[in-house]
């Protein structure tokens, strides 16, 4: 299969790269964490974005390649951020594929072991539709990951059409707000309640919650304000490499 082979030859290559995204604490206004999101660093195609090339890679049962990529890259980083004196976490995102791969929570703890990162600094970000796909395999799976120590999100939160009692069942510490509702609460009222009632439901659920998809100030402060804990968007930054992250992170001007 063309794709797959093209794609390991870029894992090999190092075309396939990670970059980052900052999260940050509203109430402390300083950097918590990352989310790292892949790109492939295409001869003839440019800078792809995973929109474009996980679903096909994961049609051919070959998303393992990719996690397990990414893995190494976000781990060997959180150790090498240790190492420096900057204690952050960072968050992966999981496909349905990698939550029901055989052995996915050794392979994962394997990959913590090898770069001596506590499970703790690691978040899998999870959609609804992605647990609900299979919630009878998924969930003791994402039970034992939890289990070991690693933090657990629901991404794209409220855009899902499951209903809220799975909130309950599943072992999660963090909510992110889907970027629509984010978007629209300046402009919106609607979104604004959405975003409010979402933050309060988190809130007395006892789980963290994450704005995704922060581009104003308006929005920034009205989340301060209604006590949103982290926020995350291109107002903060972008998702950029590693060396423009730390770039960033060294002559920080926007304000949180
Ligand atoms: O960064 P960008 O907007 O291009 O990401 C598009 C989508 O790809 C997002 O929904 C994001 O969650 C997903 N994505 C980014 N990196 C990864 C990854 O390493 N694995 C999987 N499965 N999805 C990813
Ligand atoms: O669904 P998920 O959170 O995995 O999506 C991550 C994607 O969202 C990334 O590809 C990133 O480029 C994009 N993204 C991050 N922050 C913002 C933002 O403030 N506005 C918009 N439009 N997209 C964003
Ligand atoms: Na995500």
């Amino acid at each position: 299969f063309q794709l797959v082979t093209q794609f390991r030859q870029a894992v090999e290559q190092g075309r396939i790269i990670v970059h980052y995204q900052p999260k940050v604490d509203l109430a402390h206004r300083e950097l918590v964490g990352v989310e790292a999101l892949v790109r492939w660093m295409h001869p003839e195609f440019g800078l792809v974005s995973p929109a474009e090339f996980v679903e096909a890679i994961e049609a051919t049962g070959s998303i393992d390649i990719l996690l397990e990529h990414v893995l190494d890259s976000v781990l060997a980083q959180l150790w090498q951020w240790r190492s420096a004196g900057l204690h952050i976490t960072a968050s992966v995102n999981l496909s349905v594929h990698n939550l029901l791969a055989e052995n996915f929570p050794a392979t994962v703890a394997a990959a913590l072991r090898r770069h001596q990162v506590p499970a703790q600094l690691l978040t899998f970000e999870i959609t609804e539709s992605n647990v609900m796909t299979d919630p009878e395999h998924s969930l003791p799976v994402l039970r034992e990951l939890h289990a070991m120590g690693i933090q657990l999100s629901v991404d794209d939160f409220g855009t899902g059409y499951s209903s809220l009692a799975y909130l309950r069942r599943l072992p999660i510490d963090e909510i992110k707000i889907d970027r629509s509702f984010v978007q629209g609460m300046g402009t919106d009222l609607s979104d604004l309640a959405i975003v409010r009632a979402i933050v309060d439901l988190g809130h007395s659920l006892g789980l963290r919650v994450v704005a995704e998809g922060v581009e104003e100030e308006a929005a920034r402060d009205a989340l301060r304000e209604m006590a949103c804990d982290e926020a995350q968007g291109f107002l903060i930054s972008r998702p950029v490499p590693l060396d423009r992250f730390e770039a960033w992170l060294a002559s920080r001007t926007v304000s949180i």
